[in-house]
């Protein structure tokens, strides 16, 4: 097939699911077409059958805020009709759902019925595109796609609930690549981050205030009053600022450790021993199954799609939002106790498992497939 992924080039989340995905299609034999106003940042190096095309338009005084998705429309004509595209895949709904739309319905007028699927991946639905700002046109273009996917039940069951979709959407989650996320010997990278054998206890993010960072900082300095620990923070955004400020009021910047963005999260994950995910809402929680595959175990918040990832009691322990004391009381339960920790290891690579992106790729395979089907029967 030959397919067209519209993406954000970012770091994390939708941005880096939706490279993966395509570099994985790749290598199984597909042609993809990568769309997006910057190159994606999992997309450093040269790859057979990749290739990406950059969104970029000249500016005008007229414009305060500059029309990307007419941009992202035409772009996604002259992709298509150039590179001969089967199917366009965009992830994240705001505006590449819509931007694909216009794009579908300019190359009608040309007597070509692209595809279009559209995946939802959380802030989309459950911030942002709820926001009377942009929910009217949020529903409309996912009503408009031919297929629509969630990465959990849990956005499924929310796009219902805040949207008036009657498209059948179809739950793919998402995936990891086990030869990428694994524990291996990092000693050299333990020794330098706790030479004195302490604990490492762990956050990736981007740092929004969906991610409540001030929650990571107040568990983390719960877990030090019980056991020595070093607390990684991985990643940057508009919370950052305020989290070092309060690891300065809470006496505690000695053992903290903000290592801004980092590309090789692999390389500390494999030297950590906790994961803490305390979001306010998460759809699937992509960095918490980064986490399990090299055997971390997860305290996180039971928000959205949380609990299909990690199992109470068992890859980790779920609180409810904001409740950082049960949170910083598991933490401190699992990091004292040996036995405890190397088991909650070994269950949370076994979950992990269940993620293999070969066996999820395969299913979006099938899934372009049968929406290919659809759009030719209604020719
Ligand atoms: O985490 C973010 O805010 C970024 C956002 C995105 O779309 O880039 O992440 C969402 O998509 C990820 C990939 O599907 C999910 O793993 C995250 O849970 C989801 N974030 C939220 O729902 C807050």
């Amino acid at each position: 097939m030959k397919i067209g992924i519209v993406c954000y080039p970012t770091y994390g989340g939708s941005g880096v699911v939706a490279t993966e995905l395509g570099k994985a299609l790749a290598t199984r034999g597909h042609d993809v077409h990568f769309v997006a106003y910057e190159q994606p940042a999992r997309l450093s190096h040269f790859m057979q059958n990749v290739y990406f095309h950059e969104v970029s338009f000249t500016n005008y005084p007229l414009f305060a805020f500059p029309p990307y998705e007419t941009a992202l429309a035409s772009k996604l004509v002259d992709v298509v009709l150039f590179q001969k595209l089967d199917i366009i895949h965009v992830h994240y709904a705001i505006p590449h759902a819509s931007a694909a739309f216009i794009a579908k319905k300019i190359l009608l007028e040309k007597g070509i019925n692209i595809p279009v699927v559209t995946t939802l991946h959380g802030t989309d639905i459950t911030l942002v595109g709820k926001d009377v700002t942009f929910s009217p046109v949020v529903t409309f273009s996912i009503n408009q796609s031919d297929g629509v996917t969630t990465v959990s039940e849990s956005l499924k069951e929310q796009t219902y609930e805040y949207f008036e979709v009657t498209k059948d959407i179809e739950v793919i989650p998402n995936f990891i690549d086990l030869a990428a996320f694994r524990k291996y010997d990092k000693d050299h990278f333990k020794k330098a981050i706790a030479p004195n054998g302490e604990r490492i206890v762990m956050h990736t993010s981007n740092f929004r205030k969906v991610k409540r960072i001030d929650d990571v900082v107040h568990i983390f300095e719960r877990i030090l009053k019980k056991t020595p620990a070093k607390l990684l923070l991985v990643g940057d955004g508009p919370e950052r600022k305020k989290a070092e400020q309060l690891c300065r009021e809470l006496a505690i910047c000695d053992h903290v450790l903000f290592l801004g963005k980092q590309q090789a999260v692999g390389e500390l994950l494999a030297v950590a021993d906790l994961f803490l995910m305390p979001s306010e809402t998460e759809s699937f929680g992509l960095a918490a199954l980064e986490a399990m595959a090299c055997e971390v175990p997860v305290i996180s918040s039971n928000a959205g799609g949380l609990p299909e990832i990690n199992l109470q009691n068992d890859t980790g322990f779920l609180s409810d939002v904001g409740n950082i004391e049960e949170m910083a009381m598991n933490a401190i339960d699992i990091l004292n106790t040996e036995g405890k920790l190397q088991q909650f290891r070994k269950n949370a690579l076994v979950q992990a498992k269940r993620f293999d992106i070969d066996a999820i790729v395969p299913l979006y395979e099938n899934y372009y497939q049968s929406i290919i089907k659809k759009c030719l029967v209604l020719e």
